[in-house]
């Protein structure tokens, strides 16, 4: 099985491991560690014990298992797409009545929400309450006219990147086509001009350099999908791998 982030980060992973596992022997409950004169914040460590006192709205832990807290999105690469918005075009299609092509500006024209929400990123981090700005893929999928048979979206990108979301959670509250980030608009390595974010799956769930939002009856496994991850990918039970 490929599982390449985790073949490459695992130099990295073990070193991070290692010194968390000092830094909980150390530190035990305080965020400030004294070492060789030095001394050392572990604002994470203090991130992570926060989110794991905290329970949703939904009553599920703020923090998933084998999650730890960081404060900013880490780039985590992709085969980047064109970043002008004057370029860009996002697709709406396959199962709906009527196919929709958007310019960046006609994204604009709809009704645009700004939500914090919080991502989980299968490596082990997560980011609480980034804020994003964009559209609901659920008012994209009612002015499309989503036909009764729909029952998956597949998110469409760059360069054949694509993910598969079911419909119903394609459809929740908080699932966006995004702009911006924390007050900024996305960065380039973060998706520019626009990328889907779909919080409650693991976060290869939300492509980047969106150009597509696919409905289908039957079910279309992406990029991580056949390569070895989880085909539906919930972070609170931990659907890591497939
Ligand atoms: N188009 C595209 N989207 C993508 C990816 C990718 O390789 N290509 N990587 C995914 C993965 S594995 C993760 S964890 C997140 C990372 O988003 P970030 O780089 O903004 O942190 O983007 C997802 N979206
Ligand atoms: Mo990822």
């Amino acid at each position: 099985m490929i599982r390449p982030e985790h073949s490459r980060r695992t130099d990295a992973v073990q070193k991070a491991m290692a010194r968390r596992e000092f830094i909980r022997k150390a530190a035990r409950g305080t965020t400030v560690v004294a070492l060789g004169g030095a001394v050392y914040y572990f604002a994470d460590d203090r991130l992570t014990r926060e989110a794991r006192a905290q329970t949703r709205p939904d009553g599920r832990p703020r923090l998933p298992p084998g999650q730890r807290v960081i404060e900013k999105l880490r780039p985590m690469g992709g085969r980047q797409g064109d970043p002008a918005p004057g370029r860009h075009r996002l697709k709406v299609h396959g199962a709906v009545s009527t196919p929709e092509v958007y310019g960046f500006r006609d994204l604009l024209k709809m009704k645009i929400v700004e939500q914090s929400v919080d991502v989980h990123c299968v490596t082990a981090w997560s980011v609480l309450g980034a804020t994003f700005v964009g559209v609901r893929v659920r008012d994209l999928a009612a002015k499309a006219g989503v036909k009764s048979t729909a029952r998956h979206v597949i998110f469409e990108a760059a360069h054949g990147y694509t993910a598969n979301v079911q419909i119903d959670e394609a459809l929740a509250d908080n699932v966006m086509v995004a702009w911006e980030l924390d007050g900024e608009p996305l960065a380039r390595p973060h998706g520019a001009p626009v990328r889907a974010v779909v919080p409650d799956l693991y976060f290869w769930k939300s492509p980047k350099w969106l150009t597509g939002i696919r409905f289908v009856e039957r079910d279309e496994p992406g990029y991580w999908e056949t390569r070895g991850y989880h085909n539906h990918a919930d972070p609170w039970t931990e659907e890591r791998y497939g």
